[in-house]
């Protein structure tokens, strides 16, 4: 990996004046700006900035810099927008990052191509600043493996809901990063032992969702057994330190409602079964769809109670409105949740997104509402909406990072061979015993992996 530390150090000796000699004429200005290519293939490649404030605040910036080859283009960006003109490339920041704090930092990235060589672009420049001093090859990389101190369960404990986030034993917020099955109706076979090692071990994933359908030959057609199942694979996860989502899979019918008495059913049972576990946390309701957000609301407040009688202290998620995209593909907005949000403590709303169909004006309803309501990305494709087709993975990696900047948790459909592009394994994987190995994996798998598998940063204390 190559690593070029530019520092725009302008600022740097103005920042010293302003404090020593009383307020400058002028904003302190500076920043630095980190690159870092992490994938590189024929004619292509992957990049990283990483920009950093080291000024006063800003409310809005343009970041300017220099290819020094010129068959090197911009081809897809994100987290800004992006043009390109001879050798200069431009990008300016968006709703999420246009505002940056002294000390805060924007992540933008690109996918590029290139003709002769790719060496690193210069002359970075933030508000017109130019860089006059820059470190290369900083002497050591972030590790990639965490330290063997503790799975994801035996660091954080039972988790609660504080403020906006999911915080951990130390009351501190973690961001949990991990897999959702397919329906266990159909894709049983993907979910073993090893398997869950894989994603224990290999994955290093902080949690499993357990997706079981109510209809489409789901729990409806045999309520005992499923739960029976939905419980073996709680016990599974456990085992490997990692948290299990339960996940009532309702998708159509769209109205909650429908399955009311099966839902109290259904988690009357498990959270009385899994009451003393810490890993546990129940999503009451997959993807309302075609329904108002009261009838969610009211549905969710008959719900929560049930698992509260057994249960009383384990998270609970809440789908909303337009398939859990808190009501954005309906045509409204999440203002609809603040306003008038579900009457209970210790929840989380759900937010779905499927990455090639949902983009910017997503992305910015996200922004909005992390800073109001506790959000869990509980279900999220790198593809279309239908599950299938190509990996977008410029809106991808926007996602994944517009969440790890707001610590919003996050599973990813789906861990299964099925025979679509958001499935992580190739077709035919869980007929074999092979989980481990990249050739196992699909694009979406390896993109998943690479994402999932770096250190977690659990606080401790
Ligand atoms: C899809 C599956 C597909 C299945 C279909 C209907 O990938 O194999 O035939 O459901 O059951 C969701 C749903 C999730 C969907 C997924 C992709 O929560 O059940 O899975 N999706 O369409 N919401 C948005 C997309």
């Amino acid at each position: 990996m190559k690593r070029l530390l530019a520092l725009l150090a302008t600022g740097a000796s103005i920042i010293g004046l302003a404090v020593l000699a009383g307020p400058p004429a002028q904003a302190a200005t500076g920043c630095a700006a980190e690159y870092t290519v992490t994938s590189q293939w024929e004619g292509g490649f992957q990049a990283g900035v990483k920009i950093t404030n080291l000024g006063d605040p800003v409310s809005g910036w343009t970041l300017e810099f220099t290819m020094p080859d010129a068959g090197q283009k911009v081809v897809q960006g994100w987290n800004a927008t992006w043009s390109q003109s001879g050798s200069t490339v431009t990008a300016g920041g968006v709703d999420w990052n246009r505002t940056l704090s002294t000390g805060g930092s924007a992540d933008l990235g690109f996918v590029g191509s290139f003709t002769g060589s790719n060496p690193a672009p210069t002359s970075f420049a933030l508000n017109g600043v130019a860089c006059t001093g820059s470190v290369t090859d900083p002497p050591t990389d972030p590790p990639t493996d965490p330290p063997a101190d503790g799975t994801p369960v035996a660091v954080n404990g039972q988790l609660h809901v504080c403020g906006v986030h999911l915080c951990n034993r130390y009351d501190r917020p973690v961001q949990l990063r991990g897999m959702s099955t397919h329906g266990i109706q159909w894709f049983g076979p993907c979910y073993n032992d090893a398997s869950l090692d894989a994603l224990a071990q290999d994955w290093k994933s902080d949690l499993l969702r357990v997706a079981m359908y109510v209809q489409e030959d789901g729990y409806e057609t045999d309520p005992a057994g499923f739960t029976g199942r939905v419980n073996t694979l709680v016990d599974m996860a456990e085992a490997r330190g990692m948290y299990a989502v339960i996940d009532f899979h309702t998708l159509t019918p769209g109205d909650p409602n429908y399955n009311l008495d099966r839902a109290k059913t259904f988690f009357s049972s498990v959270a009385a079964r899994n009451a003393d576990k810490e890993n546990v946390i129940y999503e009451i309701a997959n993807e309302p769809n075609g329904v108002s957000w009261t009838a969610v609301k009211s549905y969710a407040e008959q719900v929560i109670p049930v698992i509260r009688a057994a249960d009383p202290d384990a998270v609970v998620i809440v789908g909303t409105r337009g398939w859990s995209s808190l009501g954005v593909s309906d045509g409204a907005n999440e203002s609809e949740v603040v306003n008038n949000p579900v009457n209970a403590t210790n929840i989380m709303y759900a937010f779905h997104f499927y990455a090639a169909s949902h983009k910017d004006a997503y992305r910015a309803a996200v922004s909005r509402a992390a800073t109001q309501l506790p959000l869990f990305v509980s279900e999220f494709g790198t593809v279309s909406a239908t599950g299938g087709g190509a990996v977008d993975r410029a809106s991808s990696v926007a996602w994944l990072d517009l969440l790890d900047r707001l610590k919003i948790s996050y599973a990813n459909w789906t861990y299964s061979d099925a025979d679509e592009g958001s499935a992580a394994f190739k077709p035919g994987t869980c007929e074999g015993t092979d989980y481990g190995s990249s050739g196992v994996l699909t694009e979406s798998g390896a993109l998943l992996k690479s994402r999932i598998s770096t250190a977690d940063d659990f606080p401790t204390s």
